[in-house]
């Protein structure tokens, strides 16, 4: 499998957890979001929406959204479970996962906050502000959603929100978002920084990391 990655991209980094806490082996095929290389002809043939990640299977066909990656991922190597076998459990799962995946994620998206400067005329400032109010909000609502004692947000072993959490408090701090009242997700990134699966997928940790 032939993943498009960019070492900072939370969507792709949800991605990367997936892949290495199955165990599955994948080549990377970065895609520079800063210079605009999502938006090149030979990247929109791969996704027309000019966002990582994609996945292409060996058969060649593409898969795209980070979350139907997964799903798609969890159906054809169902262990670890990322997601429990109750089902309003599973609801529960997947509601926290898309509160950040979907509530929060787009609104800091790098093409949004450069509409934001670019267009609209914001500073660099008010885009940080903006980034920093839909983080916060997201988190605390975040933070009410999952149990509230366990390793991870939901009992001890990392599930599909585990997977979206992780990069977006790697956001929040980038944005210097104050943490405070948050120890809860802190001590669940600490727990997942002890694990090898998540370790490889950090941004740092990938090939097209640069200095920062
Ligand atoms: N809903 C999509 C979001 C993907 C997405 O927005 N990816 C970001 C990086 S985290 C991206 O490629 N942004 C490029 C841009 O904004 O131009 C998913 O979950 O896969």
């Amino acid at each position: 499998m032939k993943l498009y990655t960019y070492w900072r991209s939370s969507a792709v980094w949800r991605v990367r957890i997936a892949l290495n806490l199955k165990n599955l082996a994948y080549e990377s095929a970065p895609v520079h979001l800063v210079r605009g290389e999502q938006r090149n002809d030979a990247f929109l043939g791969i996704n027309p929406n000019a966002v990582v990640p994609a996945l292409q299977l060996d058969d060649g066909r593409v898969l795209s959204q980070s979350m139907a990656i997964i799903e798609y991922l969890e159906e054809t190597h169902p262990l670890p479970a990322l997601l429990p076998k109750e089902s309003p459990r599973r609801a529960q799962v997947r509601a926290a996962a898309l509160l950040i995946a979907c509530d929060i994620h787009p609104l800091n998206n790098l093409r949004v906050t450069e509409y934001l400067k670019g267009r609209l005329g914001h500073s660099p400032e008010e885009a940080i502000a903006w980034m920093r109010h839909w983080m916060r909000a997201g988190l605390e609502a975040y933070l009410h959603s999952i149990d509230s004692t366990g390793r991870f947000s939901f009992g001890d072993a990392p599930s599909l929100a585990d997977l979206c959490l992780i990069p977006q408090l790697y956001n929040a701090r980038r944005w210097g978002l104050d943490l405070a009242g948050l120890e809860r997700l802190t001590e669940i990134d600490a727990a997942a920084a002890a694990l090898p699966a998540f370790q490889a997928a950090a941004a740092a940790a990938q090939p097209d990391a640069e200095p920062t």
